[in-house]
């Protein structure tokens, strides 16, 4: 396809719909080789017709369309016209009826968009722009309609027939046939349309909700998976009642049906009533499910249905305002984990996963708005950006309105936007109605791209015992918005002394000090800040919880560090004080290695780990993360040109000193996590188990029999697969015989299951062994590797590329060239995995001028392919 023909969607030209469809009746005649879809729709008028009809543009892709009838009536063929995107009445009535009769073919529908076949089900995914590839539809989030659904198919193979809503109807038909009805009630943009139909089981629960309905809750799954439902539905029951006693929200249908398949492209889909689950969000069982596991499906879970508020009674007037669901419900979902576990640990989770992913995204060519100005394909656009830093913004709101008036606010816009399509400026305009704020600077946040730096000064005057901080803000260029004005940013922050002591906080000019720890805002260019009262030179705590997601730039010493690290009342400050140690530490030890001088670990940062080690008084997950060094990505991000194998040794070196300097220690920190009791998920030992396995992690670095028979020993013995993972993860990183028997092994055991079979290959993907990448080439010949299965693709392909930067970014280019092969395998089998794989390409002006030539001509190479998808193309031309 020539490039002319992808074309750009620009924000400012949103106009309202032409047509509005008030209610769609469909028929589905359901066959994998063959579906018919009969679709009944009431359409009228949306505009004043005093200057004559208008055309109505009915989206449609890969559709055979057989019959087409306006009030009963067949269209003649020149009243109407059909192209491969679209279905086009030239001058319809004011208002009609339209029924169009259309054929798909779902087992052929290998882009896992529209109706396609997952195993021995038939299901749906309509978001973004899925609906086309069913029926002739207006495809946009701002058309709303009432849906009642009938599905026929044969009875035998199709047991279950699902769709959105409640059923209404069901009964047998000849021929080995039934069918369902199914009607729901409430108006819905059509990317919220589900089917599903096939041979499976369920199970169920019921959920009171707080005004007293009953509501049947329905985990839907193939038979022999039904044993691994139960944290699916115990986490459902959480969310719901969380979302009742936090934000006030109660469910609205009957039932609340969940169903697992296997051939997903992303995480999960938030259809009314009917979600769509990637398996790996459902399936658990204590032997084949890891901690992480079982935390994700309660995430996930959480945050579909949370959508059901904040995505589906409210949605989106159109695709650029997606961060007005998606932003605010990644944010729901990471209160609600946060309240499942511990709070603290959550949001260094989350503020690790935004830096390396999300500011690195901002940093390069794909970098755009949380509310971007333009796409050529939207499904680019489900980015961390949109979702995660989409997140970050509403988190501000709550910080800079306190929680009390952020409440007030969520409530104000159910109660002014339940049932309409809206834009991200309604939200903000209810906080700032609630709160009684002007958020008009705040604004900026949503369209202009960039990570924000903050550089902080500080000038102590003892004589008056005054202290000032002067907070310049700065953001680079990104594509299309050279310049940028100052963001609206909450700075939280405290003050601490010597001793440690936080300080009373008295800006100069108050009457007194309100508390230790407040939220400074920040809105020019420079802002100073000056406190009274301040008796020593204090130590500033700054950017509390990660108040914003910018970059923070204040010259600590080491002993500020120190301070903060076992002083601050933040967990998040004393955390990001020690990441802060580390990162200055490895970069030093990366230029020495790169200057080809002898690097060596001083002794101070050994003493500072053996501290940490011999402190039990700290919680054990939070510990696990004070003594995880950064992860080579964002240590890529601090190099102005980035040399990954200087990283790996600088970082491989910390690792291997501190096994082999505190090796008693972290044995005996080992030894106290060891398990007393058989497994639970939900024993509360989760973090335990973290410490524990990343102590062995460091044994194995320092290398030597001894670690590995530890590793063996692990391995044999665990009763989880935290445990049995946490050992094999080490022994695929290891040079030694023990490797293939564990690999071999574990293949053996788990074969027949998908999810751990997925963990096999990513395993595998992220050995640090200079073989990696001749193992990958071999497992892609693997009888279990598919590249029709995304979770599979991701496993392999995805780990090796986005998460083994030394391996994949061989100077030799064979990385590139594997990962260029798959993605053009990929393009004509499932352009949105294929677009996801091109992340790294994206990243390639940030290398040495070797790896940048050879990455660009891999790129180049892509774009060169005759029948590029839109999606494809979009990611690699923008990179270029
Ligand atoms: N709305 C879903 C994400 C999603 C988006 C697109 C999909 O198919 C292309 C599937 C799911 C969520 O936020 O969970
Ligand atoms: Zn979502």
């Amino acid at each position: 396809m020539s490039q002319c023909q992808h074309q750009t969607i620009h924000q400012k030209d949103y106009k309202v719909p032409d047509y509005l469809v008030d209610t769609v009746e469909l028929t589905f005649d359901l066959s994998p080789e063959d579906t018919r879809v009969l679709s009944r729709l009431a359409i009228r008028s949306n505009h004043d017709r005093s200057n004559g009809a208008s055309p109505l543009v009915l989206d449609g892709e890969e559709l055979t369309l057989v019959s087409l009838k306006l009030d009963g009536v067949e269209v003649k063929r020149d009243a109407y016209r059909v192209d491969d995107a679209s279905l086009t009445l030239l001058a319809p009535p004011e208002s009609f009826v339209l029924e169009v009769e259309t054929r798909i073919k779902p087992k052929e529908n290998s882009a896992l968009s529209g109706l396609y076949a997952s195993g021995p089900m038939l299901c749906t995914q309509c978001e973004a722009e899925g609906f086309r590839r069913i029926t002739y539809f207006t495809d946009r989030p701002d058309v709303m309609a009432v849906y009642t659904v009938t599905l026929r198919a044969d009875k035998a193979s199709c047991p279950v027939l699902l769709a959105n809503g409640n059923l209404v109807d069901r009964g047998d038909l000849p021929d080995g046939r039934h069918f369902a009805v199914w009607h729901d009630p409430f108006k819905k943009p059509s990317y919220l349309f589900a089917v599903v139909a096939g041979d499976l089981v369920h199970i169920a629960d019921r959920f009171t909700t707080m005004s007293g309905r009953a509501v049947q809750l329905e985990i839907y799954v193939e038979e022999r998976n039904k044993d691994k439902c139960e944290h699916a539905l115990r986490s459902l029951m959480r969310a719901m009642r969380w979302d009742e006693e936090k934000f006030g929200r109660e469910y609205d249908l009957d039932t609340y049906m969940v169903v697992a398949v296997d051939d997903f492209n992303m995480g999960a889909m938030e259809n009314k009533g009917l979600n769509v689950f990637n398996s790996r969000y459902v399936l658990a069982s204590p032997e084949s499910a890891t901690d992480d596991d079982y935390e994700a499906i309660e995430e996930v879970i959480g945050h579909e249905y949370f959508h059901n508020w904040t995505g589906n009674r409210i949605t989106c007037r159109d695709w650029f305002q997606l961060s007005l669901k998606e932003g605010l419900t990644i944010f729901r979902d990471q209160e609600f984990s946060a309240d499942m576990q511990s709070r603290p640990v959550k949001r260094i989770a989350d503020v690790k996963s935004l830096r390396s992913a999300q500011f690195a995204e901002d940093a390069g060519p794909l970098a755009h708005p949380v509310r971007p100005e333009s796409y050529v394909e939207i499904n680019n656009f489900y980015s961390m950006t949109v979702y995660h830093k989409g997140g970050e913004v509403i988190r501000m709101l709550q910080t800079l309105l306190g929680r009390e008036a952020f409440r007030a606010g969520m409530d104000l816009y159910f109660e002014r936007h339940d049932g309409q399509a809206v834009r991200v400026d309604e939200f903000v305009q209810a906080m700032a109605d609630a709160g009684k704020r002007d958020l008009s600077q705040f604004m900026l946040w949503y369209d202009q791209a960039g990570t924000p730096v903050l550089t902080v000064s500080d000038d102590y005057r003892p004589e008056s015992g005054s202290y000032t901080l002067t907070v310049t803000q700065s953001c680079p260029s990104t594509p299309g918005q050279p310049e940028k004005k100052p963001f609206h940013i909450p700075l939280a922050m405290g003050l601490l002394d010597r001793d440690g002591n936080e300080l009373p906080l008295q800006l100069a000019g108050e009457a007194a000090a309100a508390g230790t720890s407040r939220v400074l805002e920040l809105r020019g260019e420079t802002e100073t800040f000056t406190f009274a009262g301040i008796k020593e030179r204090p130590v500033p705590s700054l950017l509390r919880n990660f108040s914003a997601p910018v970059k923070l730039q204040y010259p600590y010493s080491d002993e500020d560090l120190n301070l903060l690290m076992t002083r601050d009342s933040d967990p998040f400050v004393r955390w990001e004080a020690g990441q802060v140690q580390a990162v200055k530490l490895i970069m030093g030890l990366t230029g020495e290695i790169q200057a080809g001088r002898q690097a060596q670990v001083p002794e101070s940062f050994i003493e500072s780990f053996r501290r940490l080690l011999a402190d039990d008084s700290q919680d054990r997950a939070f510990l696990a993360e004070t003594l995880t060094l950064p992860a080579e990505s964002y240590l890529a991000e601090q190099m102005a040109v980035i040399d990954p194998d200087a990283i790996h040794q600088a970082r491989e070196l910390v690792r291997s000193t501190v096994g082999r300097r505190l090796w008693s220690e972290l044995t005996a920190v080992r030894a106290a996590c060891a398990p007393k009791a058989p497994y639970r998920p939900d024993d509360g030992l989760a973090g335990c188990r973290r410490l524990k396995n990343l102590c062995l992690a460091y044994l194995m670095a320092a290398g030597g029999q001894e670690a590995i028979d530890a590793c063996m020993a692990q391995y044999r013995s665990a009763d989880n697969m935290t445990d049995s993972l946490g050992a094999l993860a080490q022994l695929t990183s290891c040079a030694c015989p023990e490797r293939d028997e564990a690999l071999a092994s574990f293949y053996d055991c788990w074969r027949g299951d998908r999810g751990v079979i997925d963990k096999w290959f990513t395993h595998q993907a992220l050995s640090r062994l200079p073989d990696t990448m001749d193992r990958v080439l071999a497992l892609l010949e693997h009888p279990d590797f598919d590249l029709r299965n995304p979770n599979r693709v991701r496993s392999l392909v995805g780990a090796f590329s986005q998460g083994n930067q030394v391996r994949f970014h061989d100077a030799g280019g064979r990385g590139y060239r594997f990962l260029a092969d798959q993605i053009l395998r990929l393009n004509a089998i499932n352009p949105q995995i294929a677009a996801r794989m091109l992340t790294p390409f994206s990243r390639w002006r940030r290398y040495d001028a070797h790896r940048q030539e050879l990455m660009k001509k891999e790129l180049e190479r892509i774009l060169a392919e005759p029948g590029l998808a839109r999606d494809v193309y979009e990611l690699a031309a923008k990179s270029l």
